[in-house]
């Protein structure tokens, strides 16, 4: 572990950026300065905090969560891609697609005024033609500060035209999801995917009282996510995403998930800004497609 560590000394801003072993071993980017506390994981470009000065943790993460090679980590923000859920043409392919259990490479570490953004990036391989025979590039730009920005680009460096689905897979934490509202998607249709994926129109807020995972479509509105318990407002705004997914396992779905504590549900409501279903992309050769994301958060 020493070695890689060493690795990444000559990305590292001392005393506010380095990279140190986090659980289970695998190495992360410990972000602190006096606005922010944050943090990613090489392990899936993935994020598994984010505390603005004043603020609690915004972000869940199960205490059952592995942390190895083989798993994804349960909570933070997993990166969904190329495909949501199952795929379509390969049940045998991973869930949510192969990169949130991929190595990815540190680019950079930059700090602009009170953020700073840290910068990682995988590609096409022999294992990633395995699931998916095409030449992609993915490029994950997380910037910690009084803001959460985050951005993934694709890129199609192949000859064919490429199609993907993708999510940023946001676990956010709150005090009691049955006291917590999701606002923004009044008017709004989705898939159900507890109910045979019907779909049907969302009326107002959504108030969880039981297993939610619904897929919102064809909105890039903002979402605000109320939790009075704690008196705070999660505002998420997005870029070039044209689908919103929210998801509560509830009671009997969290048992089944041996990474989640059967106790754990209340506190979580993951909101994911994405492009799945049918609005997957399509990206001809040589072009990209960022998708970006905003949080912030407020009193209420
Ligand atoms: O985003 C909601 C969802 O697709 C649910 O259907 C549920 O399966 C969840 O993701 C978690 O998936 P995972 O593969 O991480 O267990």
């Amino acid at each position: 572990m020493i070695a890689e560590l060493e690795s990444y000394r000559q990305f590292e801003i001392a005393k506010i950026a380095e990279v140190v072993e986090g659980n289970g071993g695998l190495p992360k980017v410990r972000v602190v300065t006096p606005e922010v506390v944050g943090e990613i994981y090489l392990h899936g470009a993935h994020i598994t905090s984010w505390k603005p000065s004043g603020a609690q943790e915004v972000l869940f993460v199960s205490s059952r969560s592995r942390w190895d090679h083989d798993h994804a980590i349960r909570g933070g923000i997993p990166i969904c891609f190329p495909c949501f859920g199952g795929k379509s043409d390969d049940p045998t392919a991973p869930a949510h697609g192969f990169v949130r259990t991929r190595e990815w490479r540190l680019e950079s570490i930059s700090q602009v005024g009170r953020a700073v953004t840290v910068s990682m990036f995988t590609e096409s391989d022999e294992s990633t033609k395995k699931w998916w025979p095409v030449d992609f590039q993915l490029i994950y730009r997380a910037t910690f500060g009084p803001e959460l920005g985050l951005e993934l680009v694709v890129s199609n460096t192949g000859t064919k035209t490429l199609r993907f689905e993708e999510a940023l897979h946001a676990y956010h934490r709150v005090a009691d999801i049955q006291e917590a509202r999701v606002r923004g998607l009044d008017g709004v249709q989705y898939f159900d995917k507890t109910d045979s994926n019907r779909k049907k129109m969302q009326q107002g807020e959504i108030a969880i009282t039981s297993e939610t995972d619904r897929i919102y479509l064809d909105t890039s509105g903002a979402i605000e996510l109320h939790d009075p318990q704690i008196h705070r407002a999660t505002h998420v705004l997005k870029e070039n995403s044209r689908t919103t997914v929210v998801w509560n396992p509830w009671i009997q779905k969290a048992r089944a998930l041996s990474d989640l504590g059967d106790d754990e549900w209340p506190q979580m409501v993951c909101i994911e800004c994405s492009n799945v279903s049918a609005f997957a992309v399509d990206l001809a050769p040589g072009q990209q497609h960022a998708m970006k994301v905003l949080v912030r958060v407020t009193d209420l």
